[in-house]
């Protein structure tokens, strides 16, 4: 059997950083994203003979080890819901750039779950498919969906997982400032257990997240932009604070992204309404009203000459295709013909 999803990657507002449980991938909080359209990754999985290895390959060439081995140990999880030992074979590859903080593992374990599950033959709910994409990489529990989601942290494997928020009134955009294309220095996984372990301000991080995410998911329903855009900056900022604080310390910011955060203040000392999020990664996503994204572009690329800008407006969720049967999929019948 063989099945391909199609994934897009997340940005979130409000963050996740650090796990309760490291096995599960329960976060210590909950975290609400916009899922962008651009930078899909697009991912076919193809079941093998019983016991047969799992294969990994990106853009037709095999996978780093690092990467393969948890994509395996992944494909070992979904084969044991599925109570089935078949290897398989994952050709995946992603339209934009890999492990630089633009959230391709995001996109990359949804489209792994959700081709996984269908090649498999199992029939999930979106919500069981979040909670699958969840045990691969957190944030890809919310690109599931399209739109802004939250990701409900809950206590244990069942009550951890995204869901859409269905009453925000907000038509948001970003615009992705490529600052680095490059991978990150640090995972953030190693990232994550060291602020959780090492941060004096992990616990103030933990405690204020449940009133920010009332704020934010007020001020979605609410429709008001301002309050969004404000309450998304600072958690960027707050979340990038505890890293700050871990020893040794973690640091993604560069001075291009310092850059860029000073860029967008000036944006907003000139009336055009702008607010900075930043992940594991130098790179600064723009958050502005869709209508204003073409005048941020603008304004951000004249301000940092040199700089990629990407404008990402809001995207869909996980598509899959299949399954079908391997030897019945549309080449392999050109090839016999
Ligand atoms: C997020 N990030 O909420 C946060 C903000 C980066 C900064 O989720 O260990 O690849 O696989 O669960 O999801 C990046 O971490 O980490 C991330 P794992 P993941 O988008």
């Amino acid at each position: 059997m063989r099945a391909t999803a199609v994934a897009f990657p997340n940005i979130a507002l409000i963050k996740y950083w650090g796990k309760r449980d490291e096995a599960l991938i329960i976060p210590q909080t909950s975290s609400l994203s916009l899922t962008l359209a651009v930078y899909p990754t697009t991912t076919t999985v193809t079941l093998a003979a019983d016991g047969e290895q799992h294969q990994v390959l990106q853009d037709g060439a095999p996978m780093p080890q690092a990467a393969s081995v948890k994509v395996a140990r992944f494909l070992d999880h979904v084969g044991q819901l599925a109570g089935s030992s078949r290897g398989a074979c994952v050709e995946t590859s992603n339209a934009g750039p890999t492990g630089a903080g633009l959230a391709s593992s995001a996109s990359g374990f949804a489209a792994l779950a959700a081709a996984a599950a269908a090649a498999y033959g199992l029939d999930l709910s979106s919500r069981d498919l979040s909670r699958l994409a969840r045990r691969g990489s957190g944030s890809a529990s919310r690109s599931i969906f399209g739109g802004f989601a939250v990701w409900n942290a809950g206590t244990d494997d069942l009550s951890s997982y995204a869901e859409p928020v269905s009453d925000a009134h907000v038509d948001a955009a970003m615009v992705l400032g490529i600052v680095n294309a490059g991978a990150k220095p640090i995972s953030s996984r190693d990232a994550m257990r060291r602020t959780v372990e090492t941060s004096p301000y992990n616990a103030p991080w933990v405690e204020t997240n449940p009133t920010e995410l009332a704020l934010m998911r007020d001020a979605l329903r609410r429709g008001d932009f301002t309050e969004v855009g404000e309450i998304s900056e600072r958690n960027a900022l707050r979340m990038h604070a505890a890293m700050l604080g871990a020893v040794p310390p973690v640091r993604y910011l560069t001075a291009g992204s310092m850059a860029l955060l000073d860029a967008v203040a000036e944006l907003r000392r000139g009336g055009l309404e702008a607010y900075a999020t930043m992940d594991a990664g130098p790179n600064v996503k723009t958050l502005c009203r869709s209508a204003d994204a073409p005048a941020v572009r603008a304004a951000l690329a004249a301000a940092a000459p040199g700089i990629e800008f990407v404008i990402a407006e809001s995207g869909p969720g996980v598509a899959v295709s299949g399954p079908d049967d391997a030897d019945d999929a549309p080449a392999a019948r050109g090839a016999t013909r």
